[in-house]
């Protein structure tokens, strides 16, 4: 009996286990349900369909195609279901199909993927549905797939059925590209990554007290002064308008919203040093290349100053079609309270005019905010800001969830880890994933989270490899919690899936931390 068992289950699983790791979808969908048996067969000729005259869904499957084939030759092809069906029938081909109706209740960030030996189908509301279910589909390819290089064809897929959609609509991370600067080649690496796990927001900051990065037209020393150094004295750098135009242009094509930060008033030595006239003395200080907070302030009490951010706000809305602006709001020691209010309160008004809205790290509490405006909330457990949060929240302001002693990633993971900052503890794999988002402040109610947000701060991270071994593995968990349902929360299961994404970032080249705490699966050798 135990024999026939076994024999049961060799047959039943090893060709699920030959060709992909249908329980290693990360984040974890909503539901997933697998045949026993039966996969379908991705082979150059499969085509690829979309609904007819929608450019949005050609272009999304055209990035399918391109995973799905290792040159131009063996690349599937994308096209209008209609033409097809002109072209071959009456012998059509399995395809993978895109449709564009899927329940209203998945949204529009939502999907169903169904996949049969005889056609693989992604149903969604909007291009975002499209998007993720690509990206399911492509978890669930081997992952040979993202070799720069070639591999064996066809590609068998599980038959199944995902029936998937986020559980908040915020998923973010926030690059400080200010204290090192990381340039647009490092930013696209960023958005890629972020995508194959289903993240949807990059915040930039792009301005602190050792760098300005972003061109402003009319203020160029801005970036010939300010841009010019950052920590640890190097050469610094800054995205130019096209640059960021770009960057926006990238992330949109994933489904990825670019939010923009310039901190004000404080974090500002970059632009005191570039403008004589932000300071209250009428002088400027000389460029800062160290790593203490709090030191600097833009003189609120000259009319330059509102001229500056004016310029800077209406610059960055009509290059960012996004919603929002972060305006920073942070660790600002050189102001009374009063100072800093009548600060944020022209600022807040500045972005609104400019048709954003408003986000602030959760110092931004203690002043009164416009309507809509969002707190990212990096100090859950300080009583007074827990209070101010509430009563913020109370008038209409909704919270982004960024704990620093959880998910900030340039926080160590351990005692030995030899990146990364300390002062707000050791954020473990498990730290970073192992929380509950709607018990970090009480008296909030879930409906004003919009999400959560792991922050990297780069006072220590120089280089794309050091981004990457602060972000990865927790990122991941930061992507399984803000999409996967709260039911599926768990550390253990977590812990087998995130072991079973190590294959498909080696076969990407990512530098992640392997952590002990996780089983990864070991790489097949590809001789
Ligand atoms: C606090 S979090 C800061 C940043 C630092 C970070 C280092 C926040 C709003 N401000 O200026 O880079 O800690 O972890």
């Amino acid at each position: 009996m135990l024999r026939l068992r076994w024999v049961f289950v060799l047959v039943t699983c090893v060709p699920l286990a030959a060709t992909a790791q249908p329980d290693a979808l990360l984040p974890v969908p909503l539901s997933a349900t697998w045949a026993d048996s039966g996969t379908f067969l991705v082979t150059p000729d499969t085509p690829l369909l979309v609904p007819d005259g929608n450019p949005e869904a050609l272009r999304i499957a055209g990035l399918l195609a391109i995973l799905l084939g290792f040159s131009e030759a063996t690349q599937p092809r994308a096209m209008e279901a209609r033409t097809y069906a002109r072209t071959t029938w009456p012998n059509p081909l399995p395809a993978i199909v895109y449709v564009d109706t899927a329940p209203d209740s998945l949204g529009a960030e939502g999907y169903v993927l169904t996949i049969d030996p005889g056609r693989i189908t992604l149903a969604a509301n909007a291009p975002a549905g499209w998007f993720y279910a690509s990206q399911t589909l492509r978890q669930l390819l081997p992952p040979a797939v993202e070799y720069d290089a070639a591999f064996p064809v066809p590609l068998a897929v599980p038959a199944g059925r995902v029936v998937d959609r986020p559980r908040f609509e915020w998923r973010g991370v926030m690059l400080d590209v200010a204290r090192h600067f990381f340039g647009p080649g490092d930013v696209r690496r960023v958005l890629d990554l972020m995508a194959l796990h289903k993240l949807n927001r990059l915040h930039l900051h792009l301005s602190d007290d050792q760098g300005w990065r972003i061109a402003i037209p009319g203020w160029p020393r801005l970036t010939d002064v300010g841009g010019s150094t950052e920590v640890g004295g190097g050469p610094g750098g800054f995205f130019s308008l096209e640059d960021y135009a770009a960057l926006v242009q990238y992330a949109a094509e994933r489904s990825i919203t670019i939010v923009p930060e310039i901190d004000l008033p404080g974090h500002t030595n970059a632009a005191l040093a570039s403008y004589a006239e932000l300071n209250c003395d009428g002088v400027a200080p000389p460029l800062y290349t160290g790593t203490s907070v709090g030191f600097s302030t833009v003189c609120v009490e000259r009319e330059a100053t509102y001229r500056f951010v004016e310029d800077v706000v209406r610059t960055l809305a009509e290059t960012t079609p996004g919603d929002f602006f972060h305006i920073g709001g942070d660790e600002v020691r050189e102001l009374s309270p009063e100072q800093y209010a009548t600060f944020m309160a022209r600022a807040q008004a500045i972005v609104a005019r400019h048709g954003k809205r408003v986000i602030g790290w959760d110092e931004i509490a203690e002043v009164d905010l416009i309507p809509r405006s969002i707190v990212q909330v990096w100090r859950p457990a300080v009583a007074e800001t827990q209070a101010q949060i509430r009563d913020a929240v109370e008038a209409g302001a909704t919270v982004i969830l960024s704990p620093a002693d959880r998910i900030y990633l340039d926080i160590k993971y351990d005692a030995s880890t030899v990146l990364g900052l300390t002062w707000a503890g050791l954020n473990s794999v498990r730290d970073a994933y192992d929380w509950d988002p709607t018990a970090l402040l009480p008296g909030v109610p879930i409906a004003a989270i919009e999400g959560i947000e792991a922050p990297l701060w780069s006072e220590t991270i120089a280089t794309r490899a050091d981004l990457e071994f602060m972000a990865f593995p927790r990122l991941a968990g930061i992507a399984d919690l803000a999409w996967s349902p709260a039911e599926a929360h768990d550390w253990d299961a977590y812990r087998q899936r995130l072991g079973a994404q190590a294959p498909r970032w080696t076969a990407l080249g990512v530098n992640f931390y392997r952590s002990p705490d996780v089983p990864w699966v070991s790489t097949p050798s590809r001789d």
